[in-house]
């Protein structure tokens, strides 16, 4: 998967895309990530991409000519789906990350200042997508949330596969809880099922606590939630 993004702050990006899984991925090959700087594609000597507002009011907005350019630039040969991140675009979820992880390319638009000229989202813009209701400096935040959860779409970047079908959203649901070694911690003890090896009986512990977590901190999903008859009852026992 090849993903370019467009920012006037490039060094926020370093560490995100040295470390860990995307580091990882991106040594491997099945992710090349391309950050390039808006203001090299300016003309303006003073490398100049923001202005003021037409029609008066407070802050700057960029101008349209380095992205129309950034874009074209870094479209030359490809067809990447041309993502604006924006408090305006739709909300990103389990849903979206998926359809984006499918496709080859994508490009990654990261404004600042006030936004970005509309004729920008006319000309060389898909979509927009916003990662929540609240207003950021920059959307460079937002564009490293969109990749870390696409790039955990890609087969092989995750080692375990399994964990990415089993995480939550995926199947609708939270997740379960989790518990590892000190068996004891400050009294509180593991649940006995999950030192019995009886596989079966873990899953369905699981799956139980998979909804109960599910209807008491997310009852909104459960509505959408494709659960199974026995899934329904087992969540009448919950409640
Ligand atoms: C944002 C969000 C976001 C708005 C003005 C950047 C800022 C500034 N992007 N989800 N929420 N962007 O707040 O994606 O230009």
């Amino acid at each position: 998967m090849w993903i370019g993004v467009v920012t006037i702050f490039p060094e926020l990006f370093g560490a995100f895309l040295s470390t860990s899984l995307i580091g990882r991925a991106r040594q491997s090959g099945r992710l090349q990530i391309e950050v390039r700087d808006l203001r090299d594609f300016t003309d303006d000597p003073h490398r100049v991409v923001d202005d003021e507002p037409y029609g008066g009011g407070g802050g700057m907005v960029m101008t349209a000519p380095p992205w129309l350019r950034a874009v074209r630039e870094l479209s030359a040969g490809r067809s990447p789906r041309r993502v604006l991140l924006s408090p305006q675009g739709r909300r990103l979820d389990d849903a979206k990350v998926q359809e984006l992880a499918a496709e080859p390319e994508l490009l990654l638009l990261c404004g600042r200042y006030e936004g970005i000229d509309e004729r920008v989202r006319e000309l060389v813009v898909d979509e927009e997508v916003s990662i929540g209701d609240y207003v950021l400096s920059g959307g460079e935040l937002p564009a490293m949330v969109l990749v870390e959860a696409v790039s955990r779409c890609v087969p092989g970047v995750v080692q375990q596969q399994s964990s990415v079908e089993r995480d939550s959203f995926r199947s609708g649901l939270l997740d379960h809880p989790h518990y590892t070694r000190p068996a004891v911690v400050e009294g509180l003890a593991v649940p006995p099922v999950l030192l019995s090896g009886d596989h079966a009986a873990i899953e369905r512990w699981r799956e139980r606590e998979a909804l109960r977590a599910t209807a008491t901190k997310r009852p909104d999903l459960l509505a959408a939630a494709p659960l199974t008859a026995e899934q329904r009852a087992v969540l009448e026992t919950c409640k």
